[in-house]
């Protein structure tokens, strides 16, 4: 796991030089599923407070906003914006942006109210912020997306609340602790592409038939999972986990109901703890290392399946 790592770590600085020359053009990865969704509107207030934090502020429409990155002179700068193509205004005005100096910024923190929000961190080829970054989607369809090469040097904390939501991080590094809760409905979360989460990992995909895939991707501290009632799928692939892990998949009941963990080509260091619950659950496990023998209950079948296929 360590080679890739390092790979990350000079691709970032790479990455860090190409943007030297100005403001990004190109949208990448996460941008491209901004763009994808229209109908956004309303108005989104960012300001900095006196104590270093960005605070966005949304409101009951559906909200479309990124923070990304650029350097301006030999100055990183932090660029607030509406995705591209959209009629979201900032600070009350179509068109505007909020550019602050990366320095003068030690949190985060976006809050979206109603309507089916997205907020995107980095989109636009990776964002650093020298502490928090803590959303707060509130009700309805929400998306976040942690774009590739985006570094938070603190906590990350991400609320969807109720809606079917996305939560999609990529290549991100994450100093303390990460914290995922998607409330009830559809939600559908990713961990992806050398992601390096240092501290703990706690991820409540509440009730609602939800979607956890964890693919190449290490976490340093311990890491905790729970996908809430009703039929979940979680995938945990080729991924490297150097403290204790435990998994919940909550009660699948009813007619079809149930719930699929399939975990391989994964290295575990510290214990591996998987219960099923309720309901007539499938585990599938490959190809892992575990240096504690796994505890694995409360699963009716044990049969081969390809989690790729299955997450959509
Ligand atoms: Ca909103
Ligand atoms: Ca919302
Ligand atoms: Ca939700």
């Amino acid at each position: 796991m360590k080679a890739f790592w390092t790979k990350t770590t000079r691709q970032s600085e790479k990455k860090q030089e190409t943007r030297r020359s100005g403001l990004p053009t190109r949208p990448q990865l996460g941008m491209e599923s901004l763009e994808a969704r229209e109908l956004y509107a309303g108005n989104v207030l960012a300001s900095v407070s006196s104590v270093g934090t960005l605070l966005i502020t949304g409101d009951n429409s559906s909200n479309c906003v990124a923070v990304d990155q650029y350097t301006d002179g030999g100055v990183k700068k932090l660029w607030v914006h509406a995705c591209p193509g959209d009629t979201t205004k900032i600070n009350g005005v179509l068109g505007a942006q909020l550019i602050v100096p990366k320095g003068a910024v030690k949190g985060i923190s976006a809050s979206l109210a109603g309507g089916d929000d997205t907020f995107g961190f980095g989109p636009q080829g990776g964002a650093s912020v020298d502490g928090f970054l803590s959303m707060s989607m509130g009700s309805g369809k929400d998306q976040v997306d942690i774009g590739a090469y985006s570094e938070i040097n603190g906590k990350l904390s991400i609320n969807t609340s109720s809606g079917d939501d996305k939560v999609h991080l990529e290549v991100a590094t994450v100093t303390s602790n990460t914290v995922i809760n998607t409330g009830s409905g559809k939600d559908k979360v990713e961990v992806k592409s050398a992601t390096y989460l240092k501290g703990h990992l706690y991820i409540d995909t509440g009730t609602g038939t939800d979607q956890l895939h964890l693919q190449n991707s290490a976490v340093g501290g311990t890491s905790l999972i729970k996908t809430g009632d009703d039929s979940d799928l979680v995938c945990i692939d080729h991924m490297a986990f150097d403290k204790a892990v435990e998994v919940y998949l909550g009660d699948a009941t009813g007619f079809l109901a149930f719930d699929v963990l399939d975990v391989h080509d994964s290295t575990f260091k510290g214990s591996f703890k998987a219960d099923g619950e309720a309901g007539g659950d499938i585990y599938d496990a490959d190809n892992n290392t575990f240096n504690v023998a796994p505890v694995v209950m409360n699963f009716e079948s044990y049969v081969d399946i390809d989690c790729d296929k299955l997450f959509s």
